[in-house]
């Protein structure tokens, strides 16, 4: 029994229900090919500090400032989380206290914004994300956000667009990063745009933060005066948020995060968060992070081979947005049918999708998962054609597709 099963059977033993749900999912994650591009498995190591003992410690506040005593190893924990990712990113101040990325964008709004304030965000409906505007979620409600998309004909940012709106509508700040656009995003020429018009910027990099530290993204922490992210997608770390920031800054973003936003910050994830970026510091992670690429193009192309239509019509990062209306199903009938044969993904809008958001006419694809448990880019065309089959012979050839997807996870194990 490995660590990882002693940890589950500990559960097993105080709380059968529980523990066998665990020990389920653990078999899941086991024999599914996992292409939510959000998605990643850490390592035992970060699992472990998640998992360990400093859940039970209170720390408001931050090192060497905190509102309880007996805080001086979550202070040196905590500590060296901040220092690493400032070094890995070259920032000039980070905050490792964001619950999640939604609470780290909340509260670098609340640190730089009024309530009503404009903002210039990237629409969902273009790949952008919940807290970047949307009218159901807080930023939406709170703040006076107007959207920038895609050029329907290129599926690319209409960077152009986003300057006119800029100039037009005046806002304070300008938010770039998405959730689902396969491409390089110009940081640079956004925050200069939103910079030349006396707004500031705010860069969510959540989904290529890993590919920022290797370099297969351009890094937007020079440019944006505000970075956020969350630490589980391409960073590989536990389930969180963070924030870097310019140093001017600081004291705005900290206190929005605490006392602003946040009680007692989780010491437990920091300490997963601290792991990570160690972890994020050899040289093995930024070749991890070429390997992802790699997959994501190689997936792409085979895809592209089988007559799927993609968005942008290929791939820059880790991820490709399926237009599935030429193969006649659905993002959520195909979600469903993948879900029957050890693969899973997510249904997504496309831009300018007729479908509504439950159903959606997209499936996103993402390689950070397989890569990490070493699926090759040969590997890539076998999914592509599972994915082929799914989509148009799922009927007949549905038990053929599950083997297969099964006898792939087989010979890439997790967490033996
Ligand atoms: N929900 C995440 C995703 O899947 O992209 C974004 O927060």
């Amino acid at each position: 029994m490995n660590i990882i099963e002693e940890s589950i059977s500990v559960v097993m033993d105080s709380d059968p229900e529980v523990g066998r749900s665990i020990q389920n999912e653990l078999e899941r994650q086991r024999h599914t090919i996992e292409l939510i591009a959000s998605e990643n498995i850490v390592s035992p190591a970060v699992l472990s500090a998640v998992g360990s003992i400093l859940t039970n410690k209170y720390a408001e506040g931050y090192p060497a400032r905190r509102y309880y005593g007996g805080c001086e190893h979550v202070d040196r924990i905590e500590a060296l989380a901040i220092e690493r990712a400032k070094e890995l990113f070259g920032a000039e101040h980070a905050n490792v206290q964001p619950h999640s990325g939604a609470q780290a964008n909340l509260a670098a709004y609340a640190a730089v914004l009024n309530p009503g304030d404009k903002v210039l965000g990237m629409s969902l409906a273009a790949g952008g994300h919940l807290t970047h505007g949307s009218s159901v979620n807080a930023s939406g409600k709170l703040y006076d956000f107007a959207a920038y998309g895609t050029d329907p004909r290129t599926g690319l940012i209409d960077y152009d667009g986003l300057e006119e709106s800029v100039r037009a509508f005046r806002p304070k700040l300008v938010v770039a990063g998405a959730s689902a656009y396969p491409r390089i995003i110009d940081f640079r020429r956004i925050a200069s745009i939103a910079h030349e018009n006396g707004a500031l910027c705010l860069v969510d990099m959540a989904h290529i933060a890993g590919l920022v530290i290797s370099g297969d993204h351009p890094s937007p922490v020079p440019y944006a005066d505000i970075v956020t992210t969350t630490t589980h997608k391409t960073l590989r770390g536990p389930r969180g948020g963070m924030i870097l920031c310019k140093k001017e800054l600081a004291k705005k973003i900290d206190s929005a995060i605490f006392p602003g936003n946040q009680g007692g910050p989780l010491e437990h994830v920091i300490a997963g968060k601290a792991v990570c970026f160690h972890e994020a510091m050899k040289p093995e992670f930024c070749e991890y992070q070429h390997r992802i690429v790699r997959n994501s193009k190689a997936l792409a192309e085979a895809l592209l081979s089988y007559g799927f239509d993609l968005v942008t019509g290929g791939t820059d990062n880790h991820l490709s947005l399926i237009d599935l209306r030429p193969m006649g199903v659905t993002g959520a009938e195909m979600q469903k049918r993948l879900d029957t044969v050890y693969i899973t993904a997510n249904k997504n809008a496309i831009p300018d999708d007729p479908q509504k958001p439950t159903v959606t006419s997209g499936l996103r694809v993402g390689t950070p998962a397989v890569t990490s448990r070493g699926f090759t880019e040969e590997d890539m065309k076998t999914i592509a054609e599972l994915l082929y089959l799914t989509a148009t012979d799922y009927d007949s050839k549905r038990n053929e597709i599950a083997e297969k997807a099964f006898s792939l996870c087989e010979s890439h194990p997790i967490y033996r």
